[in-house]
């Protein structure tokens, strides 16, 4: 099958360049996964790459939480992953007023200068996605905001209400990428999309093959029902970091993800 079949309307549809750019990883790959690299090593993260870099699309990170984080090693560290053909993900949750925002992608870890996907809230108004745009414009590369319009810890308080105004400013916005969806629930999935139509990407953690209730309020669904409700990249983190064989379970979510889209 060819890259248009694989992908059907989201190929047709989702026209930015970052994109197709992900689309076009994902199926040279064979691979829906996005990694959550949460390890909190510069060796840990290293390592993750080493061991499972070419059975993932995507990589996440939480800049923040590395111990012994420093610019020079980061940039490494984002060669790296570019060599290993994956999209720099940062899962910054940013949630501020715009322009403050616009210098939250500067600051000590400049992460305009290596990201090409940050999430963000919109609890702050649409401004957010210019001031992250701007940054991006500023240092003369280009990336994609990911909208939270569904989380997949419990409790949670982005409703449906929330999430309709949320897609609402999303799905005309050319900054933005997509919408972060509920992973560990199909049928919040199915809605998600149906809202949000063909246009944009849905991406989702709260994914595990050991579906239910995770650590501290995280929930989990499994990835072939994630993809089948409309997900386009599954993003799992302890499901392979933690795994006792990290390679053969990141191997095991793409087959899982690939095989799903290919049903789809
Ligand atoms: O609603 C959300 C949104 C995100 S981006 N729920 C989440 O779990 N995440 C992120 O996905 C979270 O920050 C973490 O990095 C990852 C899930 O990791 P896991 O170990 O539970 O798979």
């Amino acid at each position: 099958m060819d890259i248009a079949e694989v992908w059907g309307n989201r190929w047709v549809s989702c026209t930015d360049s970052i994109s197709k750019k992900y689309m076009q990883v994902a199926y040279r790959k064979k691979s829906l996964v996005c990694l959550a690299a949460d390890r909190s090593t510069m060796a840990g993260l290293h390592q993750l790459i080493d061991e499972v870099g070419e059975h993932i699309a995507a990589l996440k990170t939480h800049v923040d939480l590395v111990d012994d984080w420093s610019k020079d090693a980061w940039e490494v560290f984002c060669q790296k992953a570019k060599k290993a053909d994956l999209l720099i993900f940062e899962d910054r949750k940013f949630a501020d007023i715009g322009k403050i925002t616009n210098k939250q992608m500067g600051g000590i870890y400049d992460i305009r200068s290596w990201s090409d996907l940050v999430t963000s809230h919109l609890i702050s108004g649409p401004d957010i996605v210019d001031g992250i745009q701007k940054s991006w414009n500023d240092v003369g590369r280009e990336g994609g905001v990911l909208l939270l319009a569904q989380m997949s810890s419990r409790g949670n308080l982005l409703d449906a209400e929330y999430t309709a105004d949320v897609i609402a400013v999303g799905r005309d916005h050319s900054g933005v990428f997509g919408f972060i969806g509920n992973g560990s629930n199909p049928n919040d999935i199915r809605r998600l999309r149906k809202s949000a139509g063909e246009g944009k990407m849905i991406w989702t953690p709260g994914v595990n093959i050991n579906v239910g209730d995770g650590e501290l309020g995280q929930r989990y669904g499994s990835p072939e029902e994630a993809v089948n409700a409309g997900s386009d990249c599954i993003i799992v983190g302890s499901g392979i970091h933690k795994a006792a064989e990290p390679k053969a379970s990141a191997r095991a979510y793409a087959d899982a993800s690939w095989n799903a889209l290919l049903n789809r």
